[in-house]
């Protein structure tokens, strides 16, 4: 049966997730809970990862994990929604790339190109931060991204992804 005529859009959207302060596996899940509570609908959660920190190394290492959902919301308020879900968890912000107790990234939303002043998809760091390459790999080996397959790019890195290990399923 196709969709009624007044539902909205629904979008297809990859989250990166990172923590690296309290209980990151924890905060990973509870983030996932909240957005879940906000109506996201997840089809795919990768393995947690323990992740070498990356731009700022004086840190402890992180937990990341990535996952694919769908939401009728439009890139914007996704991030208003990711944004508050992070307030709502304790997150302050703190200097850029430093320690968190959850991050949550919009990565991608269908095939959609945007670049303002909040947000730029796909991120720019899919394909060149194996804390993310390597969880959207697992659960989405044949997405493409800026041109690329997931898993021929995370082939190809392998040698840089040492930091990057899968820890525990979800
Ligand atoms: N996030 C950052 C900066 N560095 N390093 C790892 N390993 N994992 C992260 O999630 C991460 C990072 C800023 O968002
Ligand atoms: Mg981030
Ligand atoms: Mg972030």
């Amino acid at each position: 049966m196709s969709a009624p005529e007044h539902a909205l859009p629904e979008h297809r959207i990859g989250l990166g997730l990172g923590a690296n302060l309290g209980d990151p596996p924890a905060s990973l899940r509870r983030a996932i809970g909240l957005l879940r509570e906000a109506g996201l609908v997840f089809d795919a959660i990768s393995s947690l990862y323990a992740t070498k920190p990356w731009g700022v190394t004086d840190q402890p290492d992180f937990v990341n994990a990535c996952a694919l959902a769908r939401t009728v919301l439009e890139p914007l308020a996704l991030l208003d929604l990711v944004k508050a879900t992070e307030r709502a968890m304790g997150r302050r912000e703190t200097r850029r790339w430093g320690p968190r107790v959850i991050d949550i990234d919009l990565l991608f939303c269908d095939n959609l190109s945007w670049r303002d002043d909040r947000l730029t998809l796909p991120h720019p760091g899919v394909l060149e931060r194996a804390f993310v390459l390597l969880p959207l790999a697992e659960i989405a080996p044949d997405l493409v991204i800026a041109g690329r397959r997931l898993k021929d790019v995370a082939a190809e890195a392998a040698a840089e992804t040492s930091g990057v290990v899968r820890l525990a399923p979800f």
